[in-house]
């Protein structure tokens, strides 16, 4: 019988491989912390309900970290206090899995207090194992939201106080106010009647979830020897005398037998049915380019900058849907300020036949400036030997920089020649396609009229994607410049002219 109580459970790996080869069969936790107990229970529970195999656990920032050396189960590491938002996204891509957030105090109540609370409202079919220790471990014994009145932390040297900090916060009152959970229970670990009560909270709580009974939250008192500068036998006794008065150790919410179970599964769209779902009226057949293309592009970073109205962003999204459709790697992301009106708006465009490692474009090897802030701000940022694009209706000054090649299209006066003032974008597209050869100008065209939701304008932006492309041949059919694609940050040449084109 003793043998069977004292082996390890098999949910847990035979070592701890952080500290090899030396110490791989011992933990990373302090003599007498309360962590390694309720891994134990966890693991204990996992093995004897048979779930291991479909445990996910999502270990947190604190002392906890390194969960995921020690269980055998799927494993994921969540930011400072997330541990809720990320199991809730592995919870209803995996409705079967049994997912397992196991949060210190400081990561559930202090810097998570909102994550947890929207996941306990919304009732995700997940189990949350909440460790109060009344303090920050991990960083060296801080205040945290459930350090007691009185308590001296490396923060509160004098002790917390009500004027200064506050009340401590009791999560598990919160969170039972709330009616989605199922179960909300509140146990200790300063002796072993207090142990075997949290080893029926956990396992209920994990049973809970295989049955899809909704959201299970066990708050578990536990020691902290180390943070709190005590022996262990002092924090069991600091756990009954001190921390069971402030957070009672009691069942607050426990649905378990009457809940029906449920599990949401995921919709599984087609990529046409989330797109248009998503409403991104952009899906179409992808044609790659000729191999040969395709081979040859070099990853390209654009900038499309302007004030909001001037269709900055259309012009990237649509550039980069463009690039899609030739089966490249693309990203956009906008950057716009909070006005709904007449505020300033840019897009980070890449372009790349490889992954993209970042979104970000912070030096462009392409700047579209549709406006004189533009220019201003991101002139410098533009790499050595890389293109600038002026809106010579608007910007009246010249490029300054002498290491660039700097074109000059009156964009908006092509674009209300036709008729269509607000177009200026459509006719930026046709003309830098037209001189960097970067894309196929069937390609955008391709996508206007898929990608523009006014469809009575769709013939409009065609015709002055045309435009922009005539006045670039019409440019540079009298021989004086020639068409230099800017050379790639991943060759590093640099062109030997920097022409000036249109003005
Ligand atoms: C975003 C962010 N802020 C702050 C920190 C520093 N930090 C690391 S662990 C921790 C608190 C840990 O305390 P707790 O969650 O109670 O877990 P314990 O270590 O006591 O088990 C803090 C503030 C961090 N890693 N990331
Ligand atoms: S600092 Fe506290 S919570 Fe962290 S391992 Fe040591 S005893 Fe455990």
């Amino acid at each position: 019988m003793a043998t069977n109580v004292l082996k390890k459970s098999p949910t847990f790996y035979d070592h701890f491989e952080r500290w090899r080869p030396t110490q791989n069969e011992t933990t990373h936790y302090c003599p007498g912390c309360g962590h390694g107990n309720v891994h134990k229970l966890i693991a204990e529970a996992l093995g004897d309900l048979g779930l291991a195999d479909r445990g996910i656990f999502v270990s947190p920032v604190g002392c906890s970290v390194f969960a995921y050396y020690y269980f055998d189960t799927g494993n994921i590491q969540a930011a400072h206090g997330r541990a809720p938002a990320v199991g809730t996204g592995l919870k209803r891509v995996h409705p079967h899995s049994i997912v397992m957030t196991y949060q210190g105090d400081g990561d559930l109540a202090s810097i998570g207090g909102l994550e947890i609370l929207h996941a306990a409202n919304r009732g995700e079919n997940m189990t949350v194992f909440f460790i109060n220790n009344a303090i920050y471990g991990m960083t060296g014994g801080q205040m945290a939201a459930t350090t007691l009145i009185g308590q001296k932390t490396t923060t509160s040297p004098y002790g917390r106080t009500i004027e200064n900090e506050g009340y401590p916060l009791r999560m598990s009152e919160l969170l039972a106010t709330l009616e989605a959970p199922v179960l909300v229970e509140r146990c200790h670990l300063a002796d072993a009647k207090g142990i075997m009560a949290c080893r029926k909270a956990v396992r209920k709580a994990i049973q809970n979830q295989a049955e899809g009974k909704g959201f299970s939250f066990v708050e578990i008192l536990s020691p902290c020897p180390t943070g709190w500068k005590m022996t262990s036998l002092e924090a069991e006794k600091f756990i009954k005398e001190k921390m069971m008065p402030v957070f009672p150790v009691q069942v607050f919410r426990d649905e378990s037998a009457t809940r029906e179970g449920h599990f949401r599964e995921p919709k599984n769209l087609s990529d046409q049915e989330m797109w248009e779902a998503l409403d991104l009226g952009l899906f179409g057949e992808t044609h790659p380019l000729d191999k040969e293309f395709l081979e040859n592009f070099k990853t390209t970073h654009l900038k499309f900058a302007g004030f909001g109205g001037q269709g900055v962003l259309t012009a990237g999204v649509i550039l980069a849907a463009a690039g899609m459709q030739e089966n490249l790697h693309v990203s956009w992301i906008p950057s716009y300020g909070p006005e709904m009106r007449g505020g300033t708006a840019n897009a980070s465009v890449v372009l790349s036949k490889d992954p993209i490692g970042s979104p970000l474009v912070v030096d462009p090897d392409v700047l579209v400036a549709m406006n004189d802030p533009s220019l201003d701000s991101f002139e410098n940022s533009v790499v050595k030997g890389g293109l600038i694009i002026v809106n010579s209706s608007i910007i009246s000054r010249k490029v300054r920089r002498k290491d660039v090649v700097a074109l000059y299209i009156p964009l908006t006066d092509i674009a209300a020649e036709h008729g269509i003032t607000a177009a200026a974008n459509m006719v930026l597209l046709g003309a830098y396609l037209e001189y960097s050869k970067l894309l196929p100008v069937d390609s955008i065209k391709e996508i206007i009229p898929i990608g523009i939701k006014r469809k009575q304008l769709v013939e409009a932006n065609l015709r002055v994607v045309d435009a922009g492309v005539e006045w670039i041949r019409k440019s540079l059919s009298d021989g004086k410049h020639k068409v230099i694609v800017p050379p790639s940050r991943e060759t590093e040449s640099t062109p030997t002219v920097f022409p000036e084109v249109g003005k």
